[in-house]
């Protein structure tokens, strides 16, 4: 379980209060109960057709944070000059991942430029009750979290009179049981129809038909019963493409952020709450990050050095914000590898099982084509040893071939010939 705040006791109500003037006004409660079905009211905004990397969606009832979280999430960027970020569109910014292996690599060998792995957020419109049957325009929005690679599912757990709650009342777990069925209940539609489709084609015989028909009769019958695609059990390849092809919403993998008010950080440990949530999440084997969304878009649009005051005075040694990062780029099973010279450090991310040709194509065509070896060290190794020379002379550069499987962790120098 994750948790910025944890065991970190009260934050240092000195430097917050002193932000207060700062503070932008709350915005204008939205129209309450009647109107969900209504809400969100917005036109969604147009996702890029095509991300460019591996993203996270940001979802969640409408008025729980997500976009608070989101420009919590880029405003931080905004001066770290030397990250090749950029917010791609209003609802999609890339963001660098806080990664301790990188920043020690950078302390030892003080490149000139540093290029940390990245990954992409996506704020997503709130879903209501019944988005599944096109409530609050939820086809648009379920349409878009088809396209995310991983769900940061975030959960109200604050309570602010001043704000509205879509339900009229500040329940995280029924929350979850909200957005977790109409996801479902979508899946089942996508599911029925490949059903269909699968039926009539296999009694043309077709034999891959015919597996369609098995597997989405099992997805059929789990998702009916209120259980994720995720469980799901393919008996071979065909079915394992089958499913993969559905772009299930409820196979993508997940985690709850608990978006808690400044006042209960004090005392998370006993919170209802985030206590339900953590239960949840738990149970589900999922990891749950607690945040105050408002404090933490507050951090972020400090100045760097500012925010290090800030942190400092309030006893955190990072933002929440790095844990919802490093969570949603955990949640995409990626593996980082790093190449560390003078010129620059730098992290790339690979599918996990990826091997050195592959890796190395990442960094440029000709180093796949003409791939001889790779020397691979161990990022810590590097950093105890200080240098390249004394990993070697310690026996733990390694010289691997081309089935060589990047491990996370890796720093690689790859040789090739073209
Ligand atoms: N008290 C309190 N208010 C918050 C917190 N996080 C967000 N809010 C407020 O809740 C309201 C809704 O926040 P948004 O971030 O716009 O919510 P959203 O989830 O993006 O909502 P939709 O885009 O409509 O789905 C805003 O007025 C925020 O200021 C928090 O941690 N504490
Ligand atoms: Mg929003």
């Amino acid at each position: 379980m994750t948790d910025a705040y944890r065991g970190r006791g009260v934050l240092a109500k000195t430097a917050v209060e002193s932000e207060r003037g700062t503070r932008p006004a709350r915005a204008e409660p939205r129209p309450d109960r009647g109107a969900a079905a209504s809400l969100p009211a917005s036109e969604p905004r147009a996702i890029p057709a095509r991300l460019v990397g591996l993203s996270v969606g940001i979802v969640g009832l409408p008025n729980v944070g997500k976009s608070t979280l989101f420009n919590a999430l880029s405003a931080q960027q905004a001066d770290a000059a030397n990250y090749p970020f950029c917010t791609i569109d209003p609802n999609v910014g890339v963001v660098p991942v806080p990664d301790e292996r990188f920043d020690a690599l950078v302390r030892l060998i003080r490149p000139r430029r540093e290029v940390p792995a990245t990954v992409q957020f996506v704020d997503i419109a709130g879903l209501v009750r019944g988005a599944s049957r096109g409530e609050g325009r939820g086809n648009a929005f379920l349409a878009h979290i088809r396209e995310v690679d991983a769900i940061a599912h975030v959960v109200r757990c604050f309570v602010d009179e001043r704000i509205v709650h879509v339900e009229s009342r500040v329940d995280p777990v029924a929350d979850i049981a909200t957005i977790e069925t109409e996801l479902a209940l979508k899946d089942l539609e996508t599911v029925g129809r490949r059903l269909e489709r699968a039926r009539k084609a296999a009694k043309g015989a077709d034999p891959f038909e015919r597996k369609a028909v098995a597997v989405c009769e099992r997805l059929h019958e789990r998702l009916d019963r209120g259980e994720p695609a995720r469980g799901i059990e393919p008996a071979d390849e065909d079915e394992r493409r089958i499913v993969h092809e559905l772009c299930l919403l409820t196979s993508k993998p997940f985690f709850y952020v608990a978006n808690v008010a400044e006042a209960q950080l004090a005392t998370l440990e006993t919170d209802p709450l985030v206590e339900a949530v953590r239960a949840l999440a738990a149970e589900r084997g999922v990891p749950c990050v607690v945040i105050c969304a408002a404090l933490e878009a507050e951090i972020a649009r400090l100045p760097a050095a500012e925010r290090a005051e800030f942190l400092a005075a309030a006893g955190l040694r990072e933002p929440g914000l790095h844990q919802v990062i490093r969570t949603g780029y955990a949640m995409l099973d990626l593996v980082t590898f790093f190449t560390a010279g003078e010129p620059e450090v730098r992290a790339w991310t690979v599918r996990r099982g990826t091997r050195a040709p592959q890796a190395a194509g990442k960094i440029h065509s000709d180093f796949e084509r003409g791939f001889i070896r790779a020397e691979v060290m161990f990022w810590k190794d590097l950093v105890e040893l200080g240098s390249e020379a004394a990993v070697r002379a310690a026996g733990k550069l390694a010289l691997e071939g081309k089935d060589y499987v990047v491990r996370d962790g890796d720093v690689i120098h790859f040789r090739f010939a073209v």
